[in-house]
């Protein structure tokens, strides 16, 4: 069989239990109070190209910033990574990101991509090979937020660097971000992490990035339910729920719902859902956190934080977190 064959059948049953997963979680979110479902089913095809459009937005700074921080302090992070290194990548994320890592880089050797969609990490792998001859691309499809088996490190290799960008660590609750750093101290024993952080700061700032005046946000949280209608045939009237996004100060976080615009009923799955006039189901939490409490929680979890890189306005955060030997 031809490999384009297999990838293609891998695709559809991947495709099939993801379905699978996402009528259980909407179910299991949809029972339970208050009402929530997890963020990471926003990025169906349509939901990943607003959310780039989400990071082109003149209110949504912190991809701006972070490759702001990424290109202004290439040498200094590249002096950090040391020759011959290797990255892994927690997520299939933006190529533009990984780029200003690699050009700035001394020789890297492997690029270790982790995603548990294997559709884009493949694209994504192509294009890098054919820009970086001498690199070593390597994706693996697997959940990154369990403990999971890496290839050895060459023996000609520098150090393993983990790279996990975005603030993607702001939509785990803070028990599981430190479970998530516990497994990447282990993966990356030895090596480092580069992590991404978006920061506490002004509420009206953030209320902006997450209220952009283009809708292109509230389309994004909207899409969820424009998602389950198609992938799962449920009826969700996307006219009667609102897009709101708020700043928990007392948590620390930009929580997102869709707000009920009336009392109404949905089907999902072949059962029904009363929603109350203003009851929301809960979309996302994208925490902040301040440089000492990121630092502290990546102590907890093992890693010795080394320089942290932020902007004159502290709007946004990286860090180099050296993991355990
Ligand atoms: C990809 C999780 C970092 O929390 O800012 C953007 C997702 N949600 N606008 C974030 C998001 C609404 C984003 N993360």
């Amino acid at each position: 069989m031809q490999t384009g064959t297999l990838s293609k059948i891998q695709t559809r049953l991947a495709g099939g239990e993801a379905a699978e997963a996402f009528a259980r979680d909407l179910l299991a979110g949809l029972s339970s109070t208050p009402r929530s479902i997890s963020p990471k089913y926003f990025y169906d095809a349509p939901g990943s190209l607003l959310f780039d459009r989400i990071c082109e937005l003149p209110e949504y700074y912190p991809t701006r910033v972070e490759l702001g921080l990424l290109s202004g302090h290439a040498r200094e992070i590249a002096r950090q990574v040391g020759p011959r290194a290797e990255i892994v990548e927690f997520g299939a994320g933006s190529l533009r990101k990984v780029r200003l890592l690699l050009d700035a880089m001394d020789r890297p050797v492997r690029y270790l991509p982790i995603d548990i969609s294997g559709e884009h990490l493949g694209a994504a792998a192509q294009v890098l090979r054919r820009d970086y001859p001498g690199l070593h691309v390597q994706p693996l499809v697997a959940d990154y937020t369990r403990h999971m088996l890496l290839p050895a490190l060459g023996e000609d290799a520098g150090q393993r660097v983990g790279f996990f960008p975005g603030s993607t660590i702001g939509n785990f609750t803070p028990a599981e971000a430190l479970h998530f750093l516990q497994m990447a101290a282990q993966v990356l024993r030895g090596g480092a992490l580069l992590l991404g952080a978006d920061l506490v700061k002004d509420p009206a700032v953030l209320h902006a990035a997450y209220n952009d005046t283009q809708g292109v946000t509230a389309a994004f949280n909207l899409n969820l339910l424009v998602r389950a209608n198609r992938e799962l045939g449920c009826n969700f009237d996307l006219a009667q729920f609102a897009h709101s996004a708020f700043y928990n100060a007392p948590l620390q976080r930009i929580e997102m719902h869709l707000v009920s615009r009336r009392r109404q009923q949905v089907r999902v799955c072949g059962r029904c859902f009363e929603f109350a006039e203003g009851e929301t189901l809960h979309t996302e939490n994208s925490y902040k956190f301040t440089l000492d409490g990121l630092q502290a929680l990546a102590r907890q979890a093992g890693f010795t934080p080394g320089p942290a890189w932020t902007d004159p306005q502290k709007l946004f955060s990286l860090h180099w977190l050296n993991a355990p030997t």
